[in-house]
């Protein structure tokens, strides 16, 4: 490091630190600092200087002085001149190349908003970036091979254009593609609009687009990579996880949220490059201060390693030019907001009002004319200081690293919106913005030809395809890329669950405590017992899976550097290198983040983990719904288990914690199969056959079960009912024949007793027969009946199809009436296809603390409810008298005028 020299007649009064001493005493304070400073740095070198000032620092605390705590660094490069990597590459053609590939990113948006307006598309996203994808595509990004994984690259979704453009290039994808850009139902198919492994399975890894989620699903990645390494299923070169990021994502909480983790695990396979235009959607990230200074702070706080790249190759002679220190200065009290004027307005404007501040800096730019102060270039456009920070990057040991580097949001784009607050959203050109664009890059299309933005590939046999074909071949290949080739596992069979399906005898037993068993036997089965991956947000507890702490342990880089408190009980809180529970703390995103690295290891690492994740049901769809609608995009496998599921089965907690819409929320995303069990048996079955959906017939689905705490006896499986559990519904406990008034009444979860009360209820009391069914699944019935319904009315003149819902009841007599202990939209998704009508018990409204029985009653869901509802039903259909029902109120003792949940 060189030190700026601050002789004595040098230091202007703008600089002085210390008030001024009529005997000028501060120089000599300045000039002894600086000469320690000097001769620690000459004998002792940067990192022992470094811990010296610590030292001082902390002597001074010591002596109960203020001393500055620093979490940021000067506005300059991290990385000075002599000590930056040399660039690896061919400059010129990487910039020829580069130029191609922003044209046609460019291009694509242009030509599909011209086709259909409306369609959408980033330009200034990517023109900011492509520097940054470029370097790394060129010397940094590893493609997966046989023996190696791949990097794992979390590409920023707005900079897609580019990504493509690229690929383009590659020869990956063709010109009708990128054509179709934004337009997958076109004929021959088209590019989504951002990475999605659902739309495009080959190509995406990582959904990104929601913002805050790519950061924060990269360090769980990173760190799930560590987790396999340490159980022993990886081996070999460690990929390395890159996340590419908007300076604006940092504002989503999720961005910043877990920085902490990736450095107390010291994940130096992690590295972040966040693009910092300055810009969002709207205007300036922190028009009025530096997103960059900010970052910084957060990230050193957090443990991170930092590198700035915040100014250009030319900028080191003005540094280096500059003894007054006056530029740093300057560099430091312009704000964002500055320096968004000064990539819009021209050089005659930096040099008056950044220069011109202080009349001392016009003289280090006297030399330069105004349109080359104008391309001083930012960090992040400068390949040579992109290159030399990634390869820091690459090399540093024990800690993340990210890269915070400065750009111009919309780079290139001139008049068309080069850093200006409406450059996100510009989609068009017009002929002398393209022309301009192409001078700018010396893109080779002639002036016959640019009105229509053709996009231009070098032949394959030109210079710069060999190069960039040559690079990614020293990579290993293309990227992004996905690749699934993995191995089926060897499923446990259902009869190898037998105990589940003998019921529970005279033991009480909740869902919950059944499925902490049923994992347990898993986790010791031979085949697939090691790729069980348990989740657990803090509430091992609660569910009873501390069982597991002291048998499988729990995941910790460290191991267990204390010793527990409870050493001496049976249950004990077991850190190990090689635990295979993930105990993430009280975070539902980073659990859930967790879930996503674990189900898309198949498509990662090539292999299948099985994570099942169980939580608090309040705290899933509700709180982290997002992650969970991206898990059905990224095709995650594995099983979410929402436990202390019900609106009054979880009766103490109230209304924060009483989930009875996790169903509807999880019902939203397509690729889910929710099912709602009452039974032990129930959830064996489920769970028996998703494995072999998933895992065995390789199935891009997964699965949410809620899971409840009450505890009863469990019931042994009944014969033949697993095909309708699977399907969501079949009778359970039919009434007796011989009896004029019938009724059905469905039930789910531990609400089903309160049917079977009800059963035994209108049986003794009102001669009505009851058939009793369990409801596992209104989901699929209801995607059943809308298939066949819908093929029915494609094929009019066909035999007309059945549902199984509508098969399974046509045949049955008397009123249908369906209780559970979530909202009465629930099971009303499969009142179109039941004949004669559903009426829903429900517990629409907020939960609140009480009994079970008294939450009940106010819901209306229990046994007496029910049997009202059925009796009203009746009723209605004019097979019963109303006086039947009003002694029934009287009889059962339900208060006719109590308050109604529903609220509104
Ligand atoms: C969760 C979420 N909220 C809002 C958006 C809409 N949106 C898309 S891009 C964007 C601005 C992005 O700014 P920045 O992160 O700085 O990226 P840049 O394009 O500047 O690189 C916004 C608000 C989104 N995609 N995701
Ligand atoms: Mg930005």
């Amino acid at each position: 490091m060189k030190l700026p020299k601050r002789e004595e007649k040098n230091i202007s009064p703008e600089l002085r630190v210390l008030p001024k001493a009529e005997n000028g005493e501060d120089e000599k304070w300045l000039q002894s600092l600086e000469s320690v400073l000097e001769f620690a740095l000459k004998s002792q070198g940067a990192q022992k200087t470094s811990r010296f000032l610590d030292n001082l620092t902390e002597r001074l605390r010591e002596q109960g002085v203020e001393a500055p705590r620093v979490v940021s660094t000067p506005y300059i490069n991290t990385i000075p001149p002599e000590k930056q990597a040399p660039f690896a590459g061919d400059w010129e053609m990487e910039r020829r190349i580069k130029s191609y590939v922003r044209w046609n990113a460019m291009a694509m948006v242009v030509n599909s908003n011209r086709a259909h307006s409306g369609l959408g598309g980033h330009i200034s996203t990517y023109a900011s970036a492509a520097t940054l994808y470029e370097v790394a595509f060129n010397h940094f990004l590893r493609a997966r091979t046989e023996e190696f994984p791949g990097d794992m690259v979390y590409f920023q979704g707005h900079a897609t254009p580019g990504i493509y453009a690229r690929a383009f290039l590659e020869g990956r994808i063709s010109e009708k593609h990128l054509q179709n850009f934004r337009q997958e139902l076109a004929e021959g198919g088209g590019l989504s609009s951002y990475p999605h492994p659902y739309l495009m399975p080959d190509f995406w890894q990582f959904p990104t687009v929601s913002m805050g989620l790519g950061p924060l699903l990269s360090i769980y990645q990173a760190r799930f990579n560590r987790y396999l390494q340490a159980r022993g299923f990886c081996k070999g070169e460690e990929p390395k996880v890159w996340a590419f990021i908007g300076d604006g994502e940092t504002d989503e909480p999720e961005t910043l949220g877990s920085l902490t983790l990736a450095a107390r695990e010291n994940l130096d396979n992690l590295i972040w490059v966040i693009n910092c235009n300055l810009q969002r959607l709207d205007g300036p990230v922190r028009g009025n201060g530096k997103i960059i200074q900010e970052l910084e702070a957060a990230f050193q706080g957090a443990g991170w390693n930092v590198i700035k790249v915040i100014w250009g190759s030319d900028w080191d002679k003005l540094l280096a030019a500059d003894k007054s220190g006056l530029l740093l200065k300057r560099m430091e009290e312009a704000v964002d907001g500055d320096y968004q004027k000064y990539s819009v307005e021209p050089g005659s404007y930096t040099r008056k009002h950044f220069f011109g501040k202080y009349p001392e800096l016009l003289g280090l730019v006297n030399h330069l004319s105004d349109e080359q102060i104008h391309k001083l270039l930012r960090g992040g456009h400068d390949s040579r200081k992109v290159y030399a920070a990634y390869k820091a990057a690459m090399e540093h040991k024990g800690r993340p690293t990210v890269i915070l580097a400065k750009t111009v949001k919309g780079y290139g784009l001139g008049e068309a919106g080069e850093g200006r607050n409406i450059t996100h959203q510009q989609k068009k050109l017009n002929e002398k913005e393209l022309r301009e664009f192409r001078e700018r890059f010396g893109v080779p299309i002639s002036d016959e030809e640019i009105a229509e933005t053709p996009f231009f590939r070098p032949a394959a046999a030109s210079r710069e395809t060999k190069y960039l074909l040559e690079q990614r071949k020293k990579l290993g290949g293309f990227l992004p890329k996905r690749v699934v080739e993995t191995k089926p596992l060897d499923v446990p069979k259902l009869d190898a669950l037998g105990e589940f399906l003998k019921g529970s005898g005279k033991f009480e037993v909740s869902t919950t405590m059944g499925f902490v068993r049923l994992v347990s036997m898993l986790i010791r089965n031979k085949a697939i017992g090691r790729q069980i991956v348990p989740i657990i947000p803090d509430e091992a507890r609660t569910f009873g899976l501390d069982a597991l702490f002291r048998e499988i342990g729990i995941y910790s880089p460290k191991g267990q550097l204390y010793e527990p408190v409870d050493i001496k009980s049976l249950l004990y809180y077991n850190e190990a290198k090689d635990g295979q529970i993930l105990e993430e703390g009280i975070t539902e995103a980073g659990s859930m983040a967790t879930f996503i690295a674990a189900g898309t290891s198949y498509a990662n690492h090539g292999r299948y983990m099985v994570p099942f994740y169980i939580y608090y049901s309040m705290f899933g769809f509700q709180r982290i719904g997002d992650l969970m609608w991206l898990a059905g995009d990224i095709k995650a496998k594995g099983f979410l288990l929402g436990a202390t599921s019900g609106r009054t089965t979880l009766n103490g907690e109230g209304l924060q914690h009483q989930d009875g819409h996790s169903l509807i929320l999880s019902s939203t995303i397509p690729t889910l199969l929710t099912y709602d069990p009452a039974f032990a048996y129930e959830l064996a079955v489920i769970i028996a056959d998703g494995m072999r959906r998933m895992y065995v017939e390789q199935e891009d689905v997964f699965y949410y079960l809620t899971l409840y705490n009450e505890n009863f006896a469990m019931p042994p499986m009944p014969e033949g009912v697993e095909d309708g559990i699977l399907k969501g519904l079949y009778k359970f406990k039919a009434g007796p024949e011989n009896k004029k008034l019938r009724a059905h009444i469905f039930g789910s979860g531990p609400i089903i007793r309160q049917a079977l009360r009800a059963q035994q209820i209108l049986g003794e009391k009102f001669d009505v027969s009851v058939d009793v069914w369990s409801a596992t699944s209104y989901k699929l019935l209801r995607n059943d009946a809308l298939r066949v319904r819908r093929w029915n009315m494609l094929h009019p003149a066909a035999t007309r199809r059945k549902s199984y819902v509508q098969e399974l009841l046509e045949n049955e007599k008397g009123v249908f009436v369906a209780v559970s202990d979530n909202m009465k939209i629930v099971p009303d998704q499969i009142a179109p296809w039941v004949a004669g009508g559903l009426t829903t018990l429900g517990t629409d409204g907020f939960g609140r603390s009480d009994t079970r029985e008294r939450l009940r009653r106010f819901f209306e869901v229990d046994a007496e409810s029910t049997v009202i509802a059925t009796l009203y039903v009746l009723v209605e259909k004019g097979e019963l008298d109303p006086q039947v029902v009003e002694r029934a109120i009287k009889e059962l003792d339900v208060d006719p005028e109590k308050i109604h949940p529903q609220t509104i």
